[in-house]
C-alpha cells in the first residue's frame, strides 16, 4: 500500500476486490472461511474468481450474439485434449498477477496452487488437441462458434511404466470436482436408440416415417467458458453426459434385488463413460458408435434450437449454421439432421438433402485406410434402424448420380457406394461424409493432394471443387507464451507483443540471428528451459539428464508408421558404436520418448518395452553413459508437452512419407526454435519450406517413392545384408542384448521387420543415421545453431491456429466476426 503511482492504485484496488470476491466465493460455494480453508478449497475459490471475470466477458459476447443474429459455427468433436484451464484463463483475464498478490497474505502460493489443475484428457492426441486449438482461435477472432464433444467421466488413461511395460490406469480427472464447467440441466435432451420405423400417413395424406425407439437415453450439457486472447469473447464448449431417464426400476428395487434395479441406469450412463483410447484404427464395439450417436443428435438438437430462437423458416438454416465434422466420428450427424427435418420437422426431401448438404463440411485427419471409419451394416441397423433407411435413400440417389456421369462404370460405383459390399456389409462413414458435405479438406498439403489423388480419388474426380487444403496450425498462446515465458519476453522486448494475436510478426526477430548478443540471450533461455525440465523429470521419474547435452525429443502417439522405432536403431548404433570404441566423436545426448500406445496395440507396447530396456542398459552402463542417456516420459500429456517442446533442440519427425497427415507437435517444437530431423511427410514439407532448407535436417524417401518401392516389391532383409552396422543393431537385439539374454522377447520386433517392414524403418534407416549425424555436428557449433534456432521460430508464423480457423471462415464457413460492446 505505500505505492503511489496511479497505475500500482489501480493494481492494489484490483487486488482488493479479487480477494473480496474470493472470500464471497468460497462462503457461497463451499461455505468455508479463507483463514480455515485447506489448499484444495483455497484453489476452488481462486477458480470461481476468475471464473467471474470469464462469466461477465460470455454475458457480453451473448448479448452481441442475440442481437445480430450471426451465422455460427458449431465443431462437432469427439476428441478436446484442453490443457490446464488455470494458467490460461489466469492469463486471458489478466489476472495473474492480481490472484498472485490477492493470496499472498493468506500465505498461499499461486504456483502452489496451480497443482491442483487438473488437465482434461478428453482425447487421444493431435486430433483433440486440434480441436481445442481452434476453439481457442475462433473465440481470438471472435468468431460466433460452440464446441459440441462428450464429457467422458474418464479421459484418457494414465500411463505408468511396470518392468518396463505401459500399464494404463483410469483418468479420474473429475474426483476433486470441476470448477470450470457449468452443468446446464435445463437444457437437456432425450435420445433414442434402436426399436423399430413406422410407416403412417399424415394429416394431408403424406406418406411418412417415423422411428419408435426402444431405449431412451438423456443428454445433459455441461459447459466450458473458451476465452479469447486480447478479446472480449468468451465461446462455449458444450460437452454431453449422459443420463438415464430412470434412476432404478422401482418394482426390482422394491423386491431386493438391487444389482438388476440399477441395471439400465449403468447401462445408459456408460455412454460418457470413457474416451476411446484408439488413435487413427477404429474401435469396432457398439458402445463406440453409441458414444458417436449420442453427442451428436444432442448437439444437433441444441443447434435447431437455437436457430428457432431467431430465426422462423428453414430457409435460412445454412446461412446461420456452418457444421464441422472433425473426421468420421460424428459424421452420423449427417443421417440424423436428415431424420430430424424429415420425421420431425416434417420437411420434404429435396429441401432437407439441400440444407445437409450446405450445412456440413468435413475434415479428414488420416491417410491411413484402416482409419477411415466403418460400421457393421447389422449393428448400424439394430442401433440406429431409421438412420439406416436414410443411408440407403441417399446412396440410391448418389449412385444413380455416379452412374450418369460415369456410365457403364460399375467398379467405380462399388468403390464410391456408401455400402461397402463385405462381406459382412458396411458403412462407410468417410463416403457418407463426403457426400453429404459441400466442402471436404485436408489437414497439410500433401494429404490433401493425396486424399484428391488416392483415398478419396473417385469423389475428386467427381466433385473437385469440393476439396481444399487447411494446413493445421496451433495456438501460440498455450504453446509459445505460456509454455515459454522466458522466450516470450525476449519476443516482447524484440518486437512488442502484437506476435501473440498476429504471428506472422515473429518474422521481427529474424534480423537478430545475426545478434551476437541476442544469440547468446537465445541460448541461454534454451538452457533455462533444458534445466527446468531436468529439474521435472528428475522430480517425478528420478532421471537426471545433463542440460549440457543434446535434447532429442520424440513425444506423439505410439504408432509404427511414426516410427519410434527408428529412433531406437538409431541409439542402438550409437550405443554400438561407443561399446565398439568406435563412438568418441559421438556428442552427449539426451533422448527423450513419450507416447501412449492404444492398450490393445501390442506391437506399439513391446515397442515401449524395447525403449524402456534400452534405457535401462545404457543409462547403467560406464561406459555409455556419459555420452547417452534415454528416457521414455510416463504419460504425456498437454501439461508435460508445455514443458518439454521449449527444453528440446531437436525435433523428431521421422514418419514413413505418406502417413502422418499433418502432425502440430512439428510446429510446437518448431515454434519454440527446436530444429527438426525430419521426413517430407505431413506439414513437415510446410515448415521446411518457410524455415528454409538450411534449417531443417531432411532424410528419407519420399511418398511417391515409398509407393514406387512397394510396388517394385520391397524386400528388408536386403537392407540388412548390405549393411554391416545395421546387421550388427539388429543383432544384438535379436541376441537379448536389452532384454538381459531372452532372446524371444523382442523376436516378434525383428521379424516384423526383416519379413515385412511396412513402413519400411530398414530403407530409411542409413539415411536416417547420416542425418542425425549431420545434426549433432551442427549443433557443436553453438552459433549456427542458435542462428538455426532463432529462424526457425521467426520464420514459423505461418503454423498458427488463427491463421487456418481465418481460412476455414472464409473458405469452409463463410463466418464474420462480432464483437462484443
Ligand atoms: C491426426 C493425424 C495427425 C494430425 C492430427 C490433427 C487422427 C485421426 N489424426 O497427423 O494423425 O496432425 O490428426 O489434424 O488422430
Amino acid at each position: 500500500m505505500s505505492k503511489t503511482t496511479p497505475e500500482s492504485a489501480s493494481i492494489d484496488s484490483d487486488v482488493d476486490a479479487f480477494r473480496q470476491r474470493m472470500i464471497d466465493n468460497l462462503w457461497h460455494t463451499h461455505g468455508q472461511a479463507i483463514q480455515t480453508a485447506d489448499r484444495h478449497d483455497a484453489y476452488m475459490t481462486l477458480c470461481y474468481t476468475v471464473r467471474d471475470h470469464l462469466i461477465d466477458r460470455w454475458r457480453k459476447t451473448v448479448e452481441a450474439q442475440y442481437s445480430s443474429n450471426p451465422k455460427f459455427v458449431c465443431y462437432l468433436s469427439a476428441e478436446y485434449l484442453l490443457g490446464k484451464q488455470l494458467p490460461q484463463n489466469l492469463l486471458y483475464t489478466g489476472t495473474t498477477e492480481v490472484a498472485r498478490q490477492a493470496l499472498t497474505p493468506y500465505g498461499l502460493d499461486l504456483d502452489d496452487l496451480m497443482q491442483f489443475d487438473v488437465e482434461p484428457g478428453l482425447g487421444n492426441g493431435g486430433l483433440g488437441r486440434l480441436a481445442a486449438c481452434f476453439l481457442d482461435s475462433l473465440a481470438t477472432l471472435d468468431m460466433p462458434a460452440i464446441g459440441y464433444g462428450i464429457r467422458y467421466e474418464f479421459g484418457i488413461f494414465r500411463q505408468t511404466f511396470r518392468d518396463g511395460w505401459q500399464v494404463e490406469q483410469p483418468d479420474e480427472w473429475l474426483l476433486h470436482g470441476n470448477p470450470w464447467e457449468f452443468p446446464q440441466p435445463a437444457d437437456m435432451v432425450e435420445v433414442g436408440f434402436g426399436g423399430h420405423v413406422q410407416p403412417y400417413t399424415d394429416n394431408e395424406g403424406h406418406e411418412r416415417r417415423r422411428w419408435i425407439c426402444k431405449e431412451k437415453v438423456l443428454g445433459e450439457p455441461c459447459t466450458t467458458l473458451v476465452p479469447g486472447y486480447g478479446t472480449q469473447t468468451v465461446n462455449i464448449l458444450r460437452l454431453w453426459r449422459a443420463r438415464a431417464t430412470e434412476e432404478f426400476d422401482f418394482r426390482l428395487f422394491d423386491e431386493g434385488d438391487y444389482a438388476r434395479a440399477m441395471e439400465q441406469k449403468i447401462y445408459s450412463e456408460n455412454i460418457s463413460k470413457v474416451l476411446y483410447p484408439n488413435d487413427g484404427t477404429p474401435e469396432g464395439r457398439q458402445l463406440r458408435l453409441r458414444q458417436q450417436y449420442f453427442f451428436v443428435s444432442c448437439s444437433l438438437r441444441d443447434i435447431i434450437r437455437l436457430y428457432r430462437l431467431k430465426n422462423a423458416s428453414w430457409d435460412q438454416f445454412s446461412d446461420k449454421a456452418a457444421i464441422q465434422l472433425n473426421d468420421t466420428h460424428p459424421v452420423v450427424a449427417i443421417p440424423e439432421l436428415m431424420r430430424l427435418l424429415l420425421d420431425e420437422h416434417l420437411l420434404e426431401w429435396d429441401q432437407a438433402w439441400e440444407i445437409t448438404r450446405k450445412t456440413f463440411a468435413y475434415t479428414c485427419h488420416t491417410l491411413l485406410p484402416e482409419a477411415l471409419e466403418t460400421w457393421p451394416l447389422e449393428l448400424f441397423g439394430s442401433l440406429l434402424p431409421r438412420h439406416l433407411e436414410i443411408i440407403y435413400e441417399i446412396n440410391h440417389r448418389f449412385l444413380s448420380q455416379v452412374r450418369q456421369r460415369f456410365p457403364g462404370d460399375e467398379g467405380r460405383v462399388r468403390r464410391m457406394s456408401i455400402i461397402g459390399e463385405g462381406p459382412p456389409r458396411q458403412i462407410r462413414m468417410a463416403n457418407l461424409a463426403s457426400v453429404g458435405s459441400h466442402a471436404i479438406n485436408g489437414v497439410a498439403e500433401l494429404q490433401s493432394r493425396l486424399l484428391r489423388e488416392r483415398t478419396l480419388r473417385d469423389f475428386a474426380d467427381l466433385w473437385p471443387d469440393k476439396f481444399q487444403n487447411k494446413t493445421n496450425g496451433v495456438t501460440p498462446r498455450r504453446f509459445l507464451r505460456m509454455a515459454n515465458p522466458q522466450l516470450s519476453e525476449l519476443i516482447d522486448a524484440t518486437i512488442g507483443e502484437g506476435w501473440l494475436r498476429d504471428l506472422e510478426q515473429l518474422k521481427g526477430i529474424e534480423p537478430m540471428a545475426d545478434s551476437a548478443d541476442f544469440r547468446a540471450q537465445w541460448r541461454v533461455i534454451k538452457q533455462a528451459n533444458k534445466h527446468r525440465l531436468s529439474e521435472v523429470l528428475q522430480t517425478t521419474t528420478g532421471f537426471s539428464a545433463d542440460p549440457d547435452s543434446i535434447f532429442d525429443v520424440m513425444v506423439k502417439r505410439l504408432h509404427e508408421y511414426k516410427r519410434q522405432l527408428l529412433k531406437a536403431l538409431h541409439i542402438i548404433t550409437l550405443f554400438h558404436r561407443i561399446k565398439s570404441n568406435l563412438g568418441a566423436d559421438v556428442p552427449p545426448q539426451t533422448f527423450i520418448f513419450g507416447a501412449k500406445a492404444a492398450p490393445g496395440y501390442w506391437m506399439a507396447k513391446l515397442i515401449i518395452k524395447l525403449i524402456n530396456s534400452l534405457a535401462e542398459t545404457i543409462n547403467r552402463d560406464p561406459d555409455v553413459r556419459d555420452q547417452l542417456r534415454v528416457l521414455f516420459v510416463p504419460n504425456f500429456n498437454v501439461s508435460l508437452a508445455e514443458r518439454i517442446y521449449p527444453a528440446a533442440d531437436l525435433s523428431e519427425q521421422i514418419s514413413m512419407a505418406g502417413k502422418e497427415a499433418s502432425g502440430t507437435g512439428n510446429m510446437k517444437f518448431a515454434l519454440n526454435g527446436a530444429v527438426t530431423v525430419g521426413t517430407l511427410d505431413g506439414a513437415n514439407i510446410e515448415i521446411r519450406e518457410r524455415v528454409g532448407e538450411d534449417n531443417f535436417f531432411l532424410f528419407g524417401l519420399t511418398a511417391d517413392e515409398v509407393l514406387d518401392l512397394k510396388e517394385r516389391g520391397y524386400r528388408p532383409r536386403n537392407y540388412v545384408e548390405s549393411d554391416p552396422e545395421l546387421s550388427q543393431v539388429i543383432h544384438l537385439i535379436a541376441d537379448g542384448r536389452f532384454s538381459g539374454g531372452d532372446r524371444e522377447l523382442f523376436q516378434p520386433i525383428v521379424d516384423s521387420l526383416l519379413d515385412h517392414d511396412e513402413y519400411l524403418v530398414l530403407a530409411d534407416y542409413r539415411a536416417y543415421v547420416d542425418c542425425c549425424e549431420r545434426a549433432c555436428q551442427a549443433y557443436l557449433d553453438p552459433d549456427r545453431w542458435t542462428r538455426m534456432s532463432i529462424l526457425n521460430t521467426a520464420r514459423c508464423g505461418f503454423f498458427s491456429s488463427d491463421r487456418v480457423i481465418g481460412q476455414y471462415c472464409e473458405d469452409i464457413w463463410n463466418l464474420k466476426p462480432v464483437i462484443p460492446k
